[in-house]
């Protein structure tokens, strides 16, 4: 719904309708979870609060620095982490992960940050990795609800992929809660063409629930202190790019993916099931010539990674978290389907 593309300017466009409900709960921001039991389900304020993974902003077409002016508002929504389970999500842009930015090495950003009055009333602000700076923009962009937007400019000086997340003293609460995404600065000599680019980010949700436990999870500061997440997903939801949602290709195409692991806490152990990352941009280091056909890498919290993949043969790519006990009953697990015709010299599944 917010992409910064080649015109240099975020558009936000109204997918998320214009009369939805104020999110319901008044959480206090650091009031602990009860233990009464869950609580219902709540009425949600977005049908799916998982950003569509191809929403990636178009390669850089630009051969000398571009001003880009970039809006970036914060969202508080209620939304299912899998269906029947509810759980109240801080955003950048009203999905998970934030808007990604794609820029070209030495362009200069104008950022405007935006904290809309709501219920919890909590500050927000945002870290760039991509940015020298106190707080890599973090201290001059602290916004308390309701106040005038902050406004900070910054030059792309480094070429990589990296995270953006909200800094503020409650921050792993805040990531935890859906407040990261993903920088890219394509180097001046540009990223080899694709196909199709994904863009996912993995996070871990603290709640008061069980995993499955229908009704509306809280979050639990506890759980978070033993870093022992109840969910740990991709684009917020539990297996939410899975069937219907699914990502898409064509036998023969290639792809590129994004992977922003905002964490809090856990380091994620990227694979490709029934692939291989054939080229591979180990933390997001887009100036050394990729390593070549890595099965599974590991990707810090606070880390962009990107992997490109080929589709020699058709049938399903599930892209997982290989500390899989996450991947089978956690969520990390997404699936690419690719269509096309069997190619038997490669894999024959009945000869
Ligand atoms: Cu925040």
């Amino acid at each position: 719904m917010a992409a910064l593309g080649a015109a240099g300017t975020i558009a936000v466009a109204g997918c998320l309708g214009g009369d939805r409900p104020q999110p319901n709960s008044a959480a206090n921001e650091t009031e602990p979870a009860g233990d009464e039991g869950l609580s219902a389900a709540k009425a949600v304020d977005v049908d799916r609060i998982a950003r569509d993974p191809t929403d990636v902003p178009p390669p850089v077409d630009w051969s000398e620095p571009r001003e880009h002016d970039v809006t970036v508002r914060t969202e508080r929504l209620v939304a299912e982490i899998e269906p029947g389970v509810t759980f109240e999500y801080m955003t950048f842009e009203g999905q998970v992960p934030g808007p990604m930015i794609r820029v070209r090495e030495g362009d200069r950003v104008n950022l405007t940050f935006e904290v809309p009055e709501d219920l919890n009333m909590a500050q927000h602000n945002m870290d760039f990795h991509a940015v020298y700076g106190p707080g890599g923009g973090a201290e001059a962009t602290t916004v308390s609800p309701g106040d005038d937007p902050a406004e900070i400019g910054f030059t792309a000086d480094y070429p990589g992929v990296f995270i953006y997340h909200c800094a503020i003293p409650n921050m792993d609460y805040h990531i935890s809660s859906g407040m990261f995404g993903a920088i890219l600065v394509e180097p001046e000599d540009g990223l080899p063409e694709v196909d199709r680019e994904y863009y996912l980010g993995q996070h871990e949700i603290y709640t008061d629930g069980e995993v499955g436990e229908e009704g509306h999870h809280a979050f639990d500061f506890d759980a978070m202190l033993a870093e022992q997440p109840t969910y740990v997903v991709f684009n917020g939801q539990a297996y939410g790019l899975t069937e219907d949602h699914a990502m898409q290709a064509k036998t023969g195409e290639t792809a590129r993916v994004y992977f922003a692991n905002g964490g809090p806490n856990l380091t994620s152990a990227v694979h490709p099931i029934g692939n291989v990352w054939s080229r591979y941009y180990r933390d997001g280091d887009l100036l050394t010539d990729p390593d070549r056909n890595i099965e599974t890498a590991p990707v810090a919290p606070g880390t962009t990674t990107a992997g490109e993949m080929e589709f020699p043969v058709p049938g399903p790519v599930k892209i997982v978290d290989h500390a899989l006990t996450r991947a089978t009953r956690r969520g990390a697990l997404a699936e690419i389907r690719v269509d096309g015709e069997p190619t038997r010299d490669l894999y024959d599944e009945s000869p």
